[in-house]
């Protein structure tokens, strides 16, 4: 038995020298996001329900996004009645392509029946429906919270502020979309088809 363990120690061992080794060979080309705003326009689209916790959200991610040289100018607010709203407005301000990202902000809140749920899976699924469909990066900024306490913590309080973070990953996310669209539209170096 001894033995047996002794021996996948071994192997264990040999097969990480070998990964070691692969890494080492290969020189993986890596396309990454920048943290400079300027130069990129954002929308966002944020809900007016729980306006106490959305309003927050919304300061920390105008905040995010005018730090890293995003002019105001560039940046646009749309405001809608709920969470619910947010897809439809996402994808209309999409369609107009004037943007290079998108933030969706909202707060849900658990109440006694089910109705959390269909508003928190229908956000969801509706601003990733927006963000395949049309391409353009979509933040989801959406809290799904069962109190308010939880929802504080998370516009500014323990957890931070989700609305900052939205707003760096919107900067993140508009560069590499950039990227991509740029090293998409090169032939490939020997002519040959590119790798999937
Ligand atoms: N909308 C929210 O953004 N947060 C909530 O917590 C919420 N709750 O709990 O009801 C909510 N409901 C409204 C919904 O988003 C729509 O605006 C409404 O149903 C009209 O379509």
């Amino acid at each position: 038995m001894k033995e047996v363990k002794e021996i996948k120690e071994v192997e264990d061992k040999n097969e990480e020298r070998r990964r070691l080794a692969m890494a080492e060979k290969l020189q993986p080309g890596i396309i990454s996001g920048e943290l400079s705003a300027a130069g990129f326009r954002f929308g966002v689209v944020v809900s007016r329900f729980n306006s106490f916790i959305t309003e927050r959200l919304l300061a920390a991610a105008v905040d995010a996004l005018e730090r890293a040289g995003a002019a105001s100018k560039d940046v646009d607010v749309v405001h809608v009645p709920g969470a619910f709203e947010l897809p439809l407005a996402a994808k209309k301000l999409a369609a107009t392509g004037k943007y290079d990202a998108l933030i969706a902000i909202g707060c849900v809140l658990r109440g006694e029946t089910t109705h959390y749920d269909y508003v928190c899976s229908e956000t969801a699924r509706g601003l990733q429906l927006a963000q395949m469909d049309s391409g353009l990066p979509i933040l989801f900024c959406v809290l799904t919270c069962d109190t308010l306490e939880q929802a504080i913590d998370r516009a500014g309080l323990k957890g931070g502020n989700k609305g900052f973070e939205a707003g760096l990953a919107a900067i993140e996310m508009a560069h590499l979309s950039r990227k991509l669209r740029a090293s998409s539209s090169k032939p490939a170096a020997s002519g040959k088809p590119r790798r999937k």
